[in-house]
């Protein structure tokens, strides 16, 4: 009875901590908030789960579906949005420039305009993040 009671309440923690956490980027799982990238057409092969701006993909490696060792720059073939608020914009070139693509609110491409060419994203704010060239 006594260790019954003990191993309740250990799970009891341990689920309330589970609940308690929140989104992370990179832990390799698509959650509310992030936009996922994915390496194939149709969200095939790996993935990497992005919750902020990144000016620049070229320290970014796959955080799900193995390649871990992989670079995503100029990778990207299909994005998946989990972002229920905002809108995500993707550009060709690292810090924001060059051809772009708008990805609308929680939508799902199953292919993309730019296909293995994106090297930053930014979220539309609505300017209130900071991050003046994402308030479009
Ligand atoms: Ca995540
Ligand atoms: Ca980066």
């Amino acid at each position: 009875m006594r260790t019954s009671a003990v191993l309740a309440a250990t799970a009891a923690l341990v689920l309330g901590g589970s609940g308690a956490a929140s989104a992370a980027q990179f832990n390799g799982i698509c959650e509310s908030k992030e936009v996922c990238i994915y390496r194939n057409t149709y969200l095939g092969g790996a993935w990497i789960d992005h919750q902020y701006a990144d000016p620049n993909y070229i320290n970014n490696t796959y955080t799900g579906g193995g390649y871990p060792d992989v670079g995503t720059n100029d990778r990207t073939s299909s994005i998946d949005s989990w972002d229920q608020t905002w809108k995500v914009r993707f550009f060709v070139d690292a810090y924001y420039g060059g051809p772009r693509q708008t990805v609308g609110v929680y939508a799902r491409l199953n292919t993309v305009e730019y296909n293995d060419q994106y090297s930053s994203h930014c979220w539309n704010d609505g300017g209130v993040s900071g991050y003046s060239q994402c308030s479009f």
